[in-house]
């Protein structure tokens, strides 16, 4: 958790098509049309050590690839599938190549995986909203075939983490989820799992969840900010478009929005793993590096507010959100605008200075038992500016106000 930023990349022959991996076979792409476009997948512009490079420079500590979706094609030499990137014409083990360039950069390797499986006959739902159970398929079978992949997977590649996708179909059992898990571990004891592995997650909707019944190290929230919470580890995976795979024009976030995103997670104390669709050529687009590459920059004047740190005491809002370290607690200003900021003061330590990271001490008045800060005209950053307030003790220790 202290990572706090990640790379989640999306990627395979569907990006010839420009659509969504997760849902376009036998939608906007025919059937027929997607299950042969690996025999075109040849992305001779891929080169591992640049999108590495990428994730680096844009402040990431980790990179979590798919190395199978939801269709089934895989972005390593299988032996268990004739269904991988050994069959199209590019012939290169993306998986490995990915391994190889982040242990030379010191950026965590991780890998996705679906555990559901539209191309392989003993998975019983042959496509996106099936409604129907194949009688033919075998699930004892297929859950064989998965142990044998992923067994293959942690071998060779030695992931830091792995990242399992759709577990909510009816196939898939708790039963099944909590035997991988200790499957896994009996493999690689400190291998980080997610929760995806159990139908308990907190996901797309904002439902409760019962965190006893999780089977996984860590949740999930999926395309929105995780809740604030100090007990139990997340991570939100966000894309920086629309899309998960690339779609040419797809709508990106702004710099700030995206920092904005990273920021509001920090401060929750969960991490950001952010994903890019790298092209059909094998390069990330440009409009996509540049964004990162922003981030990348004000995290090399912002990362101690971060990395590292501790969410809250703050609970945030749409104007503030707090992070927190040492004897510090660094108030994130969302807005630009404003002459004044007002904050619930804390209990039991006294705030020794007030100053903007990077820039000047701010006044401070106490107040009825709230902080007022008087903010200048201009702010010292274009993208989101750091109040930095010193305290005497340790701003760990503090409870949350909500
Ligand atoms: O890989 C990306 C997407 O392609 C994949 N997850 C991310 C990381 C994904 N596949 N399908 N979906 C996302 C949408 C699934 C939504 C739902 Fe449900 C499944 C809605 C109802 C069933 C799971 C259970 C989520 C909410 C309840």
């Amino acid at each position: 958790m202290d990572k706090r930023f990640g790379m989640f990349i999306h990627w395979g022959p569907v990006t010839l098509r420009g659509t969504e991996i997760g849902w376009s076979r036998g939608h906007q792409v025919a059937l027929s049309d997607y299950d042969n476009l690996y025999k075109e997948f040849n992305p001779v512009l891929f080169d591992a050590d640049t999108w590495v490079k990428v994730a680096r420079d844009a402040g990431m500590k980790y990179i979590t690839i798919t190395s199978k979706h939801h269709d089934g094609f895989c972005l390593w030499p299988s032996e268990f599938t004739e269904y991988d990137i050994m069959a199209t014409p590019f012939k290169k083990d993306v998986l490995g190549e990915l391994a190889k360039a982040c242990e030379k950069y010191n950026i965590r390797f991780c890998i996705y995986y679906s555990l559901l499986d539209w191309h392989d006959p003993d998975y019983p739902m042959h496509n996106d909203g099936s409604k129907e159970l194949d009688s033919q398929a075998n699930m004892d079978k297929f859950v064989l075939t998965i142990k044998n992949q992923l067994k293959e997977l942690v071998t060779n590649y030695d992931p830091y983490m792995l990242w399992f996708d759709g577990q909510w179909e009816s196939p898939w059992t708790d039963e099944m989820g909590a035997d991988l898990y200790s499957y896994l571990k009996g493999l690689k004891k400190d291998l980080i799992i997610n929760n995806r592995l159990g139908k308990e997650m907190t996901a797309i909707h904002d439902k409760e969840v019962d965190y006893t019944k999780m089977i996984g190290d860590y949740d999930t929230p999926e395309q929105k900010i995780g809740k604030l919470n100090l007990d139990f580890p997340w991570e939100s995976c966000i894309t920086i478009g629309n899309q998960w795979a690339w779609k040419p024009n797809d709508k990106l976030k702004s710099a700030k929005e995206c920092l904005h995103t990273l920021i509001r997670t920090a401060s929750g104390n969960g991490n950001l793993l952010f994903n890019v669709g790298p092209m059909p050529d094998g390069r990330i687009e440009q409009r996509q590096t540049e964004l990162l590459d922003q981030m990348g920059h004000w995290l090399r004047s912002y990362g101690e507010s971060i990395y590292e740190t501790t969410g809250g005491p703050y609970s945030p809002t749409h104007e503030y959100s707090a992070t927190r370290k040492d004897n510090k607690v660094f108030i994130h200003l969302f807005q630009n605008n404003q002459s004044e900021l007002v904050l619930p003061s804390l209990k039991g330590v006294t705030v020794l200075t007030a100053s903007f990271m990077n820039g000047s001490d701010v006044k401070m008045k106490i107040h009825e038992g709230k902080y007022n800060f008087t903010l200048p005209h201009h702010l010292p950053d274009s993208i989101s500016n750091v109040l930095v307030l010193q305290l005497d003790k340790p701003a760990r220790d503090l409870s949350l106000i909500r």
